[in-house]
């Protein structure tokens, strides 16, 4: 999954997403809680900034990006929520690659 024509095919494709995301949501749910919490979405995040080799989001940045996704205000990202998150790093990567 790193190629720009692998992404697209998942961005098109929205059970593809749906199982890219549960992928990543059970990878990045450490203690197994069924949400994500700020540290595991920072995890995640750092790790994607890696990926497309830019600067780390500062825990302010990903603070920020928690609220926008948190659509039930919990401060933290369920399954559900974390599949828009997802689509919007994979397209930001899409468009990094392409
Ligand atoms: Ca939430």
């Amino acid at each position: 999954m790193s190629t720009a024509d692998d992404i697209k095919e998942i961005l098109d494709n929205e059970e593809l997403l749906k199982e890219k995301t549960k992928m990543i949501f059970q990878e990045k749910d450490i203690d197994k809680s069924n949400f994500l919490d700020l540290s595991e979405i920072k995890n995640l995040m750092d790790e994607f900034c890696k990926e497309i080799g830019i600067k780390p989001y500062s825990i302010e940045e990903v603070n920020d990006t928690l609220k926008y996704f948190d659509t039930n205000k919990d401060n933290r990202i369920s399954l559900q929520e974390l599949f828009k998150l997802i689509r919007q790093l994979l397209s930001t990567k899409y468009l990094t690659n392409s």
